[in-house]
């Protein structure tokens, strides 16, 4: 077997089902490969951020690896914020990035592609990958690509694997599939006696629940433990979409999304209050708890994520958070031998909206969203950064796919396109005018790859975040690019809504037309945004000044 062969029957056998790819003469010959050998499919893009943008949402559908193939340096060093998000956000991509062969890179001539050093594409992404290996030894190549595919599945991150253009001809064996790395069931079961001892003296705990949760496929097993134990569940800003399942998350208590100073009182308070957060995969950003009014103290929690779990000042290393929640559930109660079964909150959402001639707002995207939920259930809502983010945030129970953390714009369009290529159900993508001039071209491609994902650009003609929390600023503005317009151009439907009746039109013939991508241009005035970015903003403004005030006393 060939090299190229051997690798991407290796990707496949981690469980790989496409990659997202844009060539380049270092990578031709793998791209051939990919090509001729039909072992994944191959997806291409127009611009290489959308790769891996695409690649990190199929990654978060399939809870398992994205894959994206790229030519070294312009190609590779496109991607990188893209992988940056990934790496901060912790969803498994694999990069195939080409290189030069062993020749050519002793040359004596500085390639093409090459920035500083043959080695520069290599050191740039060993600060955004968790393991990196170049495959220039076929005798120690298939062991290398094991132990990187693992730590790609493991640590849910980006890994690099370079391939020297000169090698994807050369035999090589084929790939392991290496057993799950070695921990010490003991420290488990040490580590879950102290959570149980901890949850069980407990007056006021709360199980907070973040994105690896969703990485490694224990939803349901998280869930279980929830409404064994009987605590109430909060998501984080970037959990937002966990347990959204109806099957999953049946009988949990689950009270949405924890949003500090810009959530509902009673929600924060539950957090706030809590003399135990029990916080499962939980990335411990300012989105995510900077929220609080309070500045949180960790040590009262009992946090697990990134192979470590914490209980007050002791740190156990090397806990794979399947393994903890696994001896959790084996410690708690049996199912229904707590009395009183506690009922979920009945939460309130914005719906019905009124389809009246009234001018359209950024409020009513959450109300036509929910109602569309409640008569047809839920769907793939993939969001970027934005004043559609907080939309999101008001929706019901429903996936979500988006950057809450790393917060890169750009994401959305080319998230929407890969999640729907991984998933094959329409993607429902919400991004705002300014995230849409970074990537909504890449909508373009849809008609040839057969997608026909709906797209809403909150359009406000402005940089509405940035004013929002700057409002002196006048850079924000950006004018009106009459999106809707260019959406016909680019083979799919545009639909500009003024009014709210036009806009819940829009949507109802956005639904009905399947086959070409719809986008629904959302005209709000400028200033106009959410009530949950109106909270937030003024929120962290108010947190801000308090701070500044108590720096200066
Ligand atoms: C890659 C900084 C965060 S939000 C924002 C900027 C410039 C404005 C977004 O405007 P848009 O949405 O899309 O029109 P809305 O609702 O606020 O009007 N560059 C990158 N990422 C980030 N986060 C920024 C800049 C930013």
């Amino acid at each position: 077997m060939t090299l190229g062969l051997a690798l991407l029957r290796a990707l496949k056998n981690h469980g790989a089902q496409e990659i997202f790819g844009i060539p380049g003469d270092f990578i031709l010959p793998l791209f051939k490969q990919i090509e001729e050998s039909n072992i994944l499919p191959l997806v291409t893009l127009s611009h290489e951020p959308a790769l891996g943008f695409a690649a990190d949402a199929a990654a978060r559908m399939h809870c398992g690896l994205g894959v994206v193939a790229v030519t070294y340096g312009a190609g590779a060093l496109n991607v990188v914020n893209a992988v940056a998000s990934a790496y901060a956000e912790r969803s498994p991509l694999v990069i195939l990035a080409g290189c030069p062969g062993e020749v050519e890179a002793h040359s004596g001539l500085v390639l093409h592609h090459q920035v500083r050093h043959i080695d520069s594409q290599w050191r740039i992404f060993s600060e955004i990958t968790c393991d990196q290996v170049r495959l220039s030894n076929p005798e120690t190549a298939p062991k290398d690509i094991a132990r990187v595919l693992r730590n790609c599945l493991e640590l849910s991150q980006p890994v690099l694997i370079e391939v020297p253009r000169d090698m994807t001809l050369h035999p090589m064996a084929e790939v392991p599939v290496l057993p799950p790395s070695a921990f010490s069931a003991d420290a488990v079961a040490e580590c879950a006696d102290e959570w149980m001892a901890r949850i069980q003296a407990a007056q006021r705990p709360v199980l907070v629940v973040d994105v690896e949760v969703r990485r490694f496929g224990i939803e349901a097993r998280v869930a279980e433990l929830a409404r064994r134990l009987q605590l109430p569940v909060l998501t984080t800003f970037m959990g937002r979409g966990l347990l959204a399942d109806d099957g999953v998350h049946s009988g949990v208590q689950l009270h949405g999304t924890y949003l500090g100073v810009a959530g509902a009182p009673e929600t924060s308070a539950l957090l706030d209050d809590s003399d135990l957060p029990v916080m499962l995969g939980a990335i411990l950003s300012d989105n995510n708890f900077g929220v609080s009014a309070q500045r949180m103290d960790f040590r009262r929690a009992l946090i697990a994520a990134h192979r470590e779990a914490r209980v007050g000042h002791h740190l156990y290393q090397n806990i794979p958070l399947a393994a903890l929640v696994e001896a959790l559930l084996e410690r708690a109660p049996a199912a229904g031998q707590r009395a009183a079964h506690a009922q979920p909150p009945r939460l309130e959402y914005p719906t019905g909206l009124v389809a009246d001639d009234a001018p359209v707002c950024a409020a009513d995207l959450s109300r036509a969203l929910n109602d569309r939920i409640l008569a047809h259930g839920p769907m793939n809502i993939v969001s970027d950064i934005g004043d559609c983010l907080f939309a999101a945030m008001e929706l019901m129970p429903t996936p979500l796919v988006a950057p809450g953390y790393y917060a890169t714009m750009g994401f959305g369009v080319p998230a929407g396109i890969g999640a729907q290529v991984a998933t094959g159900q329409r993607s429902l993508i919400l991004v705002g005018d300014g995230a849409f001039q970074m990537t909504g071209w890449e909508l373009g491609n849809c008609p040839r790859l057969g997608l026909d994902p709906i797209v809403i650009v909150l359009n406000n003609q402005t940089w509405e975040m940035i004013r929002a929390f700057q409002t002196e600023s006048r850079c924000a503005a950006l004018g009106d690019w009459h999106l809707a317009d260019a959406a016909d151009a680019l083979g799919g439907r545009g639909h500009r809504v003024h009014t709210r009746a036009q806009f819940k039109a829009a949507l109802d013939a956005a639904y009905a037309e399947r086959g070409r991508f719809q986008l629904i241009e959302l005209m709000v005035p400028p200033g106009d945004s959410t009530p949950t970015l109106r909270r937030f903003s003024e929120g962290i403004r108010a947190l801000r000044a308090r701070a500044a005030a108590a720096a200066t006393t």
